[in-house]
C-alpha cells in the first residue's frame, strides 16, 4: 500500500504507527442502493430492502467476480466477531484482494491465528467474498444470502461495503441468525454508567447516522465530580443473548472503532482524540505540512498548508479538506474510556435500551415507554432529520426503526415481531427510553447543550431503572418530574426546559399520520401489537386535544 502510493506514513513522532489511506474518489461511503438481500422470496426481504433472487444474484455478481482477482494478492482473513472466548461471538472468513481491507479487519476484528485457533476444524463460519473489482459504481454490488449465511461484495473497497464483518455480517446476516436462534443483533452502542458507589449499569442505544452515537458511547461525563462516569463497551453494534441470570447480556462484536473523523475534536470527543494518536488507519482525511491528519472540526482553524483528501494542495475554495465521510480506524482498547468489561466473555447485562433521533421539534429530551410493547413501538417509529453531510438534503424526516433500516437482513415487519417475542422471553427485560438531544427553540438554536451534559439524562434513566427516579406521566410516556433531572452546574432557563419536554398535540398528530404511512408499507405483515400501540397513542392524543 505504501509502495503504490494509496497509503502514506504519518508523523512517526506525533502519530506512531499511523497511516493515511486515500480511497478512490468515487468510493467514499456505504452504498445502500447497491446493497441487496437475496432471500428466496422477495417478501422475506421486505419493503425496506433491495432484493435480488439468489440465483440471479449469483449469476450477475458471479460474472463480475469471475477472474476479478487475477494478478492481485488474495488475502484470506479468518476472524472472530466478539471476544475470542465468548460463547456469544461468531466466526467469519473474508477473502479479499484489498490490502486496505486486510489491514482494517486486523483492527476491527480479532483476526488471524487467534481466529484459526477458535475455528479449529469447524466449518461454522460466515464466508464473505470481496473484490474491489474495477471500482466502477456501475459494477458495484453488495449482496447477502441470508438462507446460506453468505456475503459477496464487488466494486468497492470502502467501509461497510468491504469490511464484511461489520454491517454485512454483524448486522444483516447476524440479524437473521438472531431471529432464527432467539437472540438480538442490533445497531446499538453499549455503555456502562458508573454511579458514586462504583456500581456500573449498562445501557444499549440505537441512533441513526449523524446523531452522535460514538460521542455518547465515549462521553466524558459532566457529572464526573459527582461520581458519574461513562465506560465504553462498544460504539456501533451489539449482540445480545438471554443470560442465566435472566438479563439480556451484550457483547460488542467489534474490536475497533470505524468512526467519522469530521466533527470529531477535543470538545466533541476527547477520548477518541486521545485514542487515535497511535496505531490508527485514517481514510480520506487531509494531511498537514508536518504529516499529521486533519479534518474539519479537528480544531478551530485549518493549518496554513495542507493536502486535501484527494492528494491535492488545499485552499478553502476547493471545499472541505477532508472528505465529509473521512474515517479513523482505531483499536477500541486505546480509548481511555474503554470498559474493563468490554471483552467479558459473558457480556454485560443490559438494563436499558435507548432509542433516539435528531428532531428539531416533536420529541422531548427524554421519555420512558409505558412497557415493552410501547417501547418496541418507540423503536419502530424512530425517525431522524437528515443533515447535509448524510444525504444532501437538510431536515427531511426519515423513519429508521431501531436505526436498522439499512441493516436488517429480513422483512422489518418480522423484525418487529421478533422484538415483541423477545420481550416475552426475557425475564428481566431492559426498560426502554427515547432521547432527542437536538430539539430547537423558536430562535432555531439547540435547547440542550449535549455532549458530556447528556450524562444528566443517563443519570435519570439509571434512577428509573433503580425505581427511584421521579417521573411525570404524559400522553406519550413518562418524562422526568419537575426537578427530576440533575441540573446543578448547568445554566438552562426554565423556559428552555419547558420547551425541551413539551408534548405538542399538533406535532404529534403529524407524527401519527407519518408513522401510519410508514407502517402501511408492511401491509398485513405488521404485527397487530404495533397497530394497537398506534391506536392507543392516537386515543391519548385525541383526549389531549379535546381537553
Ligand atoms: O460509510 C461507511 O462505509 C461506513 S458507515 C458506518 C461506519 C461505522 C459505523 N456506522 C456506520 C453506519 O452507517 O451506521
Ligand atoms: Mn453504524
Amino acid at each position: 500500500m505504501l509502495r503504490n502510493g494509496d497509503s502514506l506514513t504519518l508523523n512517526e513522532k506525533t502519530y506512531p504507527n499511523c497511516y493515511l489511506h486515500r480511497s478512490s474518489p468515487n468510493d467514499v461511503a456505504r452504498t445502500e442502493h447497491l446493497t441487496f438481500i437475496c432471500s428466496p422470496e422477495k417478501e422475506d426481504a421486505g419493503p425496506t430492502n433491495n432484493w435480488m433472487d439468489p440465483e440471479g444474484a449469483k449469476h450477475k455478481v458471479g460474472a463480475l467476480l469471475d477472474g476479478a482477482m487475477r494478478g492481485r494478492t488474495m488475502y484470506v482473513i479468518p476472524y472472530i466477531m466478539g471476544p475470542a472466548s465468548s460463547p456469544i461471538s461468531q466466526m467469519g472468513v473474508e477473502i479479499t484482494d484489498s490490502p486496505y481491507v486486510a489491514a482494517s479487519m486486523r483492527i476491527m476484528s480479532r483476526m488471524g491465528k487467534i481466529a484459526m485457533d477458535r475455528l479449529g476444524s469447524s466449518s461454522e463460519f460466515v464466508p464473505g467474498l470481496h473484490s474491489v473489482g474495477d471500482l466502477d459504481p456501475l459494477r458495484r454490488y453488495i449482496v447477502h444470502f441470508p438462507q446460506e449465511k453468505l456475503i459477496w461484495s464487488v466494486g468497492s473497497g470502502y467501509g461497510g461495503n468491504a469490511l464484511l464483518g461489520k454491517k454485512c455480517f454483524a448486522l444483516r446476516i447476524a440479524s437473521v441468525m438472531a431471529r432464527e436462534q432467539g437472540w438480538m443483533a442490533e445497531h446499538m452502542l453499549i455503555l456502562g454508567l458508573e454511579s458514586p458507589g462504583g456500581k456500573v449499569t449498562y445501557m444499549a442505544a440505537a441512533f441513526p447516522s449523524s446523531c452522535g452515537k460514538t460521542n455518547l458511547a465515549m462521553m466524558v461525563s459532566a457529572l464526573e465530580n459527582q461520581g458519574y462516569r461513562v465506560w465504553t463497551v462498544g460504539d456501533d453494534i451489539s449482540w445480545m443473548k438471554i443470560g442465566e441470570d435472566g438479563y439480556l447480556h451484550a457483547i460488542n462484536p467489534e474490536a475497533g472503532f470505524f468512526g467519522v473523523a469530521p466533527g470529531t475534536g477535543l470538545k466533541t470527543n476527547p477520548n477518541v482524540m486521545s485514542a487515535i494518536t497511535r496505531n490508527t488507519l485514517f481514510t480520506n482525511v487531509a494531511l498537514t505540512a508536518d504529516r499529521q491528519p486533519w479534518w474539519e472540526g479537528f480544531n478551530d482553524a485549518p493549518p496554513p498548508e495542507m493536502i486535501n483528501w484527494k492528494g491535492e494542495r488545499w485552499d478553502s475554495s476547493k471545499g472541505p479538506a477532508a472528505h465529509p465521510n473521512a474515517r479513523y480506524t482505531v483499536p477500541a482498547k486505546q480509548s481511555p474510556s474503554i470498559s474493563p468489561k468490554w471483552e467479558a466473555p459473558e457480556g454485560v447485562p443490559i438494563s436499558a435500551f435507548i432509542f433516539g433521533g435528531r428532531r428539531a421539534r416533536v420529541a422531548p429530551l427524554v421519555y420512558e415507554s409505558f412497557d415493552w410493547k410501547h417501547g418496541v413501538f418507540l423503536g419502530a417509529t424512530m425517525a431522524s432529520e437528515t443533515t447535509a453531510a448524510a444525504t444532501g438534503d437538510i431536515g427531511v424526516t426519515r423513519r429508521d426503526p431501531m436505526a436498522m433500516l439499512p441493516f436488517c437482513g429480513y422483512n422489518m415487519a418480522d423484525y418487529f415481531q421478533h422484538w415483541l417475542e423477545m420481550g416475552k422471553r426475557i425475564p428481566h427485560p431492559p426498560k426502554i427510553f427515547h432521547v432527542n438531544w437536538f430539539r430547537r427553540g423558536a430562535d432555531g438554536k439547540f435547547l440542550w447543550p449535549g455532549y458530556g451534559e447528556n450524562v444528566r439524562v443517563l443519570k435519570w434513566i439509571l434512577e428509573r431503572i433503580e425505581g427511584r427516579g421521579e417521573a411525570q406521566e404524559t400522553r406519550i410516556g413518562y418524562v422526568p418530574a419537575r426537578n427530576g433531572l440533575t441540573l446543578d452546574g448547568l445554566s438552562i432557563s426554565t423556559e428552555a426546559l419547558g420547551k425541551l419536554f413539551e408534548v405538542n398535540p399538533e406535532d404529534w398528530q403529524g407524527e401519527l399520520e407519518d408513522t401510519q404511512q410508514f407502517f402501511a408499507k408492511f401491509g398485513d405483515r405488521l404485527p397487530q401489537e404495533l397497530r394497537d400501540e398506534h391506536r392507543r397513542l392516537a386515543h391519548r392524543l385525541e383526549t389531549a386535544v379535546s381537553a
